[in-house]
């Protein structure tokens, strides 16, 4: 039971199986994974796919035979375990030469040589068919705001997306940006912090179609927020073009933990929304195991990631269907339906109405909210004893 899905498209980042236990206190654990083992283990567990940054796959100095030779071995693994590799990404801070940023950096040849990475990011994605092309800043920001002017740095990362869209159109590759917002780590404080942030600035670039958010749980949980209204919002902008699940704790250092395995009710949350509204791309997992997991414990790390989402899909459809629960919904959403229809439009008649109407804020606010009843039996389904 609880077999991967091939609808829910799950897939794992290269460097998410692969990750080795490094941390900035200590050596890594595991031994290093190539990315066709990496392929083998996540086939195993039925994955849908795998996504990589550009030096997951090849190494930044590899040279023209190496290239083709991991190329050559990737395939074939991809091609052995039935994988697709729907999304590809760009590597624009392991590098020294990204200490203070790319798009955001001072020295235009540094930004420059960061659009270019990116570009040839884009043309290796592109070879293994990938569709969306996920931009995480990761050191796009600063520890002060005396090195760098913020609105400066806006207007960098502007031209750097509008470049990427020109080369999009120009190669045909038909890519669509998926843009990644983290509030803090690796640096300071990162621009563009939130979901939000992406959602409003993509309305400024050249060709803001092409663009959307991969959002994070982990990413927004760090900030404090509330991750489901953060996709509430990407969903209901037709934005949400990619997702990073994993989980966290509020509030701490950046976790990257198994998916469900912290706020299993925020989970819950946010897969019911995806599967409410029918989010259709890739749900694919961007954490890793925990250090002291070894080779076999990984698989369980794999697998349980999908077992726990599809789980909680069963889980938001039994909720769905709960006689008691939708019953209580259906009292907590009842109204006056010829209201909420004088609300749905901005018209001069409906407004003319409710500048008119007459409401009794007493009588109102008698209504019953019996939101401890239905918080507590979401909890029991939860829980499994419902
Ligand atoms: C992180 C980020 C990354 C990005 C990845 C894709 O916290 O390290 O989430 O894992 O998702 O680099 O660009
Ligand atoms: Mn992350
Ligand atoms: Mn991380
Ligand atoms: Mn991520």
């Amino acid at each position: 039971t609880w077999k991967p899905n091939p609808k829910y498209k799950f897939t794992f980042g290269l460097w998410t199986v692969g990750n080795v236990g490094r941390d900035p206190f200590g050596l890594p654990t595991r031994p290093d994974l190539s990315p066709a083992q990496i392929c083998d283990l996540v086939g195993e567990a039925g994955a849908y796919g795998v996504n990589f940054h550009d030096n997951d796959l090849i190494p930044i100095d590899a040279t023209a035979a190496e290239t083709a030779e991991i190329k050559r071995d990737f395939t074939a693994a991809l091609k052995r375990n039935k994988l697709k590799v729907p999304m590809a990404t760009v590597n624009l801070f392991t590098e020294a030469v990204f200490k203070d940023g790319a798009f955001t950096s001072h020295d235009p040849a540094v930004r420059a040589y960061a659009v270019q990475k990116t570009f040839r990011a884009m043309d290796l994605g592109a070879e293994f068919g990938a569709k969306i092309f996920v931009l995480w800043g990761g050191r796009e920001g600063a520890e002060s705001d005396a090195h760098k002017d913020p609105y400066i740095a806006i207007q960098h990362t502007r031209q750097a997306f509008n470049l990427l869209a020109a080369y999009n159109i120009e190669k045909g590759y038909g890519y669509k940006f998926a843009l990644e917002a983290k509030p803090n780590e690796p640096r300071g404080h990162i621009y563009n912090a939130v979901t939000g942030s992406y959602l409003a600035f993509i309305q400024t670039l050249e060709h803001p179609e092409m663009f959307g958010v991969n959002p994070e749980v982990a990413h927004e949980h760090m900030a404090g927020l509330n991750f489901v209204h953060q996709i509430a919002a990407a969903l209901d902008a037709k934005k949400l073009f990619h997702i990073d699940l994993n989980d966290q704790e509020f509030g701490r250092y950046d976790q990257d933990f198994r998916f469900g395995s912290a706020n299993l009710k925020h989970c819950f949350h946010l897969v019911k929304i995806l599967e409410d509204y029918k989010y259709n791309a890739p749900r694919s997992f961007d954490c890793h195991a925990y250090r002291a997991s070894d080779f076999e414990d990984l698989k369980w790390f794999a697998s349980g990631n999908m077992r726990t989402y599809e789980i909680l899909a069963d889980k938001a459809q039994r909720w769905n269907t709960d006689k008691d629960i939708q019953a209580l919904v259906k009292k907590i959403t009842a109204g006056d339906e010829k209201i909420a229809k004088l609300l749905k439009s901005s018209s001069k008649a409906s407004v003319k109405s409710i500048a008119e109407a007459s409401f009794d804020r007493h009588e109102l606010a008698n209504k019953r909210l019996p939101y401890e009843q239905l918080d507590q039996l979401t909890m029991e389904l939860l829980m499994g004893v419902r």
